[in-house]
């Protein structure tokens, strides 16, 4: 019966807990920067001149609030944009999304077969050891400049942790 009370007792003072730190956080509202973003284990497929590519990357945000990645630029192509892979029975779909969220203290994950970032109308073809340079806009955390490189598959599992 006790054991009833005391979780709902623990999760209202979890609560408190959250609006102390956000309390804080508003006190170092001074400080320019946003909650620092960092992307790991970043790759792209290869592919020829005129195609398009996807390029794939875990995007870390170590801060207390959600950002949003809003905006890539890239040299190597017409243009690029975030796609979410959406399954409609047999049917697979890529829909275009303008705000990819990167939750507070979490990580956005862009593999294959989920979110990605596709780049379209390549300049040049992309062979297996390029590098892709990428800059990402996000709302909060400024620019992050990427290089992904261009290889058949994802890196092995754990490669991301060790950057
Ligand atoms: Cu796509």
């Amino acid at each position: 019966m006790s054991g009833r009370v005391a979780p709902s007792a623990r999760l209202g003072r979890a609560a408190l807990a959250g609006a102390v730190l956000l309390v804080l956080a508003g006190c170092g509202a001074a400080a320019p920067a946003g909650p620092p973003i960092t992307v790991t284990g970043a790759w792209a497929r290869p592919a020829l001149e005129g195609n398009p590519t996807a390029v794939y990357m875990a995007i870390h945000n170590a801060g207390d609030v959600e950002d949003h990645l809003l905006s890539i630029s890239v040299a190597v192509a017409a243009s690029a944009e975030v796609h979410e892979t959406v399954r409609e029975g047999d049917l697979v779909r890529m829909v275009p999304r303008q705000r990819l969220p990167i939750p507070a203290g979490g990580t956005a994950v862009l593999e294959p077969g989920g979110t990605h970032v596709m780049l379209m109308k390549l300049g040049d073809a992309l062979e297996i050891g390029d590098s892709v340079a990428m800059t990402l806009g996000f709302a909060r955390g400024g620019t992050v400049v990427v290089n992904a490189t261009v290889q058949e598959g994802a890196p092995a599992a754990g490669d991301g942790a060790q950057e």
